[in-house]
């Protein structure tokens, strides 16, 4: 990317922060967010409720609270300043409202000392803000104040909510709160604290995080996600590093970084070993048992667990970070945005989006540490699709459901003090900024607390805390600031490591169709050792998650390959008995593999259907098509994305098109890489005509074809009937020619497939080779390597059995995989 190119996209960012920022003040302040659609602002207790939801709501200006550091990142010192007077003109917490403890912490107690910090720290620099006289710091102690009767418990966690002027007040009925909530609060309240001088803040704030810390299970070391603050008991305990625990993990961390205290580190590394051994699958993130950590507890993930890797960014564990980042762009790019909620096998579980900041926000880290501009294109990506999408007359609207674009009347203040402000500061040259980012820890609301508190003691200890470890580097070194983690970026190619990722996504994707749910504790063990997850669809299918890394020995690892394997050629066999039953698009002499409908006319094996194709416009086809008369009586094409399948068909059905192609928008797809599923319908009976779907290298070559020769005809069958047509197409002269069809037989498909995933392992071993050596400290290093790597792919194990030799000559010819005497080979008794 050029330099202009990447300016532009930095201008763009804050023309984007602008045009929801501009909206709000002139249509919403003071109420606290800016309602986008009806262009108005909305306020606690006079807007229509919207339940719990309105709990980050107190009629305190919430959305400049949040967006004033924005402000001041991007250098608008006069706004900036304006935006402080305003606050302390009108904000007054005096109010008879419940609101969320944490919600109002990491927002606006966090809000008010970052602009505090800023404004105090550029003030002699900056004219505009001469006039500033520490302000922000008192109204914080205010509302910090009025937070700490939540803290009035035996355990010391405090209460989810709070009345800001009651205190707990018609509230002590209250119970429950999120291990995130109670657990989010240390850095806010340890800078107030260290600011003001009063203690109060960061003691509470520490026991409660004390608190947790013993709560953790003993075995695991893994966190829930609701606890009773009365008794410290658990009342979920389902783990993962998303919604309900996200933010406590990332507190664990930044206390260390940003208050020295090591006992923040230690128990830090105690969790993230957990999570690295019991939820870190890549590419994806499970959600377990605390106390059954081999048990799956649900089989989707959340949009909240997109911070992880910048967190991992800044622990410097770079590659798992590079894994997980590139299968939520995988999911960003399928849907368009990332769903509050998406399946193991990257479906929509749950379609809102809100416009959430944490897939930015890693991708900001990224850039950070590697430099790679892989990641600015990212930003690019998620950049457009909020202008194309969210983007209103008044401000940025969320999204009711990312499949169908439908949009809410909704625009959280996260959106000004989060997703614009780490694009804009993406695109960005750190140097340029007018804040020294160096010198801060960001907090979950990304406000900026100075690391020079951890040198301030805290005002209660009768000691300084020892410096930190991670201190901040001196100016000059700046742009290597990661530059000492292990595996060192400079040694890490995360395009290396993105590269296969891209394929595993679609072989992860693939669940084995007829499996029976796993629910045997011996069963599931035996599989974790081989570095094997099994997780129960919605649907009632079983998928299979194989993570190499995860298993107990190289040997384990092997098998858990064989195992996989074997299921996979399986699987394959299984398709049309699982009722999917694959259609071929004939073009040019050539069969595509393509998908049936779950609606419309079937494909059958006795019929072909001949015809002139024509592209739909808007090609997305989610409204009634512009060239209808194109489409009448051709193969409509459209592209995937922005509303359902059967949306689209019917559009197409509306216009008069006979049969409806639809391209996949995820590039690089392919039938190779992925399993062909049949597009579901929405239940309402009424297309007729038949629909396929293409992946998007099937699609590729049928779009080259039809710019070659619009006018060519296309045959659309059942793919198996085409292929033996094709077997047999010398005999008898009658029936169609089909050049360059699907060559190999099945069996080596899946196992040439196979190849190209345990090739793709074994690059990853190579890629978390560190330079000249393993890494201090960390388990197996190189030796783990080596002995992946012969075992994969150079030594034939003796009385192997049950694996496909390679046709012919070339690389992995004569692989064999090795041995399992456990009897579950093969799958088919499980
Ligand atoms: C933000 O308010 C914070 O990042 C919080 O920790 C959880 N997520 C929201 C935005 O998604």
């Amino acid at each position: 990317m050029t330099k202009a190119e990447r300016l532009q996209l930095r201008e763009e960012a804050r023309r984007m922060f602008y045009h929801a920022y501009d909206a709000y003040m002139d249509k919403a302040y003071p109420a606290d967010e800016l309602m986008p659609l009806s262009c108005k602002g909305r306020w606690r207790g006079v807007t229509p409720s919207r339940g719990d939801m309105d709990d980050v709501l107190g009629n305190f200006s919430l959305t400049l609270v949040d967006s004033m550091d924005t402000l001041a990142v991007m250098g608008d010192f006069s706004e900036f300043s304006r935006a402080i007077k305003l606050i302390l003109k009108d904000i007054d917490f005096d109010q008879d409202i419940v609101v969320s403890v944490f919600e109002t912490n990491i927002r606006v107690v966090g809000g008010l000392l970052s602009a505090h910090v800023l404004a105090t720290a550029l003030k002699g620099e900056v004219p505009a803000l001469a006039w500033y006289g520490g302000e922000l710091l008192a109204l914080a102690e205010d509302l910090a104040t009025r937070l700490l009767p939540a803290f009035n418990t035996s355990t010391g966690i405090p209460h989810g909510r709070v009345n800001l002027r009651r205190g707990l007040a018609g509230l002590a009925e209250s119970r429950e709160t999120c291990t995130a909530c109670a657990g989010t609060m240390i850095l806010e309240m340890a800078a107030l604290s260290r600011l003001t001088g009063n203690p109060v803040f960061e003691d509470k704030a520490h026991r409660a995080m004390d608190r947790l810390w013993k709560i953790r299970h003993r075995t695991s070391d893994l966190m829930g996600t609701v606890v009773n603050v009365h008794t410290g008991d658990w009342v979920r305990k389902e783990s993962g590093v998303g919604a309900g625990i996200d933010s406590y993990y990332e507190y664990c961390l930044k206390a260390y970084i940003l208050l020295g205290d090591e006992k923040y580190l230690a128990r830090f590394s105690r969790h993230y070993n957990a999570v690295m051994k019991y939820i870190s699958r890549p590419p994806v993130m499970l959600a377990v048992h605390m106390h059954r950590p081999h048990l799956q507890s649900r089989n989707y993930m959340d949009s909240l667990l997109a911070f992880w890797p910048g967190l991992q960014v800044l622990l410097g564990d770079l590659k798992p970070a590079v894994e997980i980042h590139e299968m939520l762009y995988q999911v960003m790019q399928r849907h368009t945005f990332i769903p509050e909620a998406f399946t193991t096998d990257f479906q929509v579980h749950w379609g809102q989006h809100p416009l959430r900041p944490e897939f930015v926000e890693s991708t900001y880290f990224l850039h950070r540490a590697t430099g790679d501009e892989h990641y600015l294109r990212v930003g690019e990506a998620a950049l457009r699709s909020l202008q194309r999408h969210a983007r209103v007359p008044c401000g940025y609207a969320a999204l009711g459901d990312v499949r169908t674009g439908a949009r809410e009347d909704r625009m959280d203040s996260f959106v000004l003090a989060e997703t614009f402000k780490y694009l804009y500061m993406l695109f960005a040259d750190d140097a340029r900024l007018p804040v020294r980012l160096e010198a801060y820890v960001l907090t979950t609301e990304a406000h900026f607390l100075p690391l020079a508190l951890a040198a301030r003691p805290a005002p209660h200890a009768p000691h300084a805390p020892a410096a930190p470890r991670i201190a901040p580097p001196p100016e000059h070194d700046a742009p290597n600031a990661y530059r000492k983690t292990c595996p060192s970026p400079r040694s890490l190619v995360a395009a290396a490591v993105r590269r296969p990722l891209r394929r595993l996504l679609g072989a992860a994707g693939r669940p084995p169709a007829r499996l029976r749910p796993f629910t045997e504790p011996q069963q599931l063990h035996a599989l974790a050792d081989m570095g094997i997850s099994a997780i129960t669809l919605p649907d009632g299918r079983v998928q299979l998650l194989y993570a190499v890394t995860t298993a107990k020995s190289a040997k384990d690892a092997a098998e858990g390959l064989t195992f996989m394997h074997e299921m996979s050629k399986w699987n394959a066999l299984g398709d049309t008995e699982n009722g999917v039953v694959p259609a071929g698009v004939q073009v040019d002499g050539r069969v595509l593999p393509a998908g049936p409908a779950h609606f419309g006319k079937e494909v059958r094996a006795e019929e072909r259907l001949r015809g002139a194709a024509a592209l739909a416009r808007p090609l997305d086809a989610c409204g009634p098509p512009l060239n209808a008369h194109e489409l009448a009586g051709k193969f409509a094409v459209a592209e995937r994305g922005r509303c359902t399948f059967a949306q689209k068909v019917r559009h197409l059905q509306q216009a008069g098109a006979r049969l409806a192609i639809v391209l996949d928008n995820v590039p690089g797809s392919s039938h190779w890489a992925t399993a062909l599923f049949a597009m579901s319908g929405d239940g309402v009976d009424d297309i007729r005509i038949p629909a396929v779907f293409l992946f998007s290298e099937e699609s590729a070559h049928l779009l080259e074809q039809l710019r070659k020769d619009p006018e060519q005809q296309l045959t659309v069958g059942e793919l198996k009937a085409m292929r033996q047509q094709a077997d047999g197409a010398c005999e008898g002269g009658s029936c169609e020619t089909v050049l360059g069809a699907e060559g190999p037989p099945a069996d080596k498909e899946t196992f040439d497939h196979l190849k190209n995933v345990l090739k793709q392992l074994v690059a990853q071993f190579e890629v978390s080779l560190p330079e000249g050596g393993s890494c201090p400290g960390a388990e197996g290093g190189g030796k783990q390597v080596h002995v992946a790597t012969t075992k994969f792919v150079n030594e034939p194990a003796p009385g192997g059995r049950g694996a496909p030799q390679a046709e012919g000559g070339g690389p992995g010819a004569g692989e064999r995989d090795p041995p399992r005497d456990d009897g579950a080979a093969g799958g088919g008794d499980l």
